[in-house]
């Protein structure tokens, strides 16, 4: 049984009550549960926070080290200007995929570039919340093998 550990940043919190067309229906929670219920058919254990803290989020990953095996984050708004995040994840060396609800290519410029995609195994984003399940059968292959 691993540890996997889901990490949503800024704003996520507020899934399923505004932007529909671009975020979807679902609520962070029904994600959760739908990442709970996958993880644990793989018989992995699973934590998943949000926080629109930065300060938050960085102690969150530095108290993973050694203790998560694998982390999927979306990082959102902190994405395209968090260095002090990426420099967390870096630190910690976990392995971890980036995940973004809508395809942040269609979208504006600014929504381009990522702080975190070079250092991740891998970036899945405009499948909406799928990405988060995808994330969670690829890590599960990363750390069968
Ligand atoms: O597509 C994603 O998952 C994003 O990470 C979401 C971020 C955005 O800044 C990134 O560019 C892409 C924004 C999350 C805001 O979530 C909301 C949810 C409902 C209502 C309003 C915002």
């Amino acid at each position: 049984m691993a540890k996997l550990l889901i990490i949503n940043g800024p704003n996520l919190n507020m899934l399923g009550t505004r932007e529909p067309d671009i975020y979807g229906h679902e609520t962070l929670l029904d994600i959760e549960n739908s990442c709970i219920t996958k993880a644990s058919s793989f018989g992995h254990n699973l934590e998943f926070i949000q926080s629109n803290s930065e300060s938050d989020l960085i102690n969150k990953i530095q108290q993973s080290r050694g203790l998560v095996d694998y982390i999927v984050i979306n990082p959102a708004a902190f994405t395209h200007t968090s260095v002090a995040i990426r420099d967390a994840l870096s630190a910690i060396e976990v392995p971890f995929i980036e995940v973004h609800l809508s395809n942040v290519f269609a979208r504006e410029a600014f929504r381009h570039h990522s702080y975190f995609s070079d250092l991740a195994q891998g970036v899945i984003c405009g499948l909406g919340s799928q990405g988060y399940l995808f994330a969670i059968e690829a890590a599960h292959k990363f750390l069968s093998e």
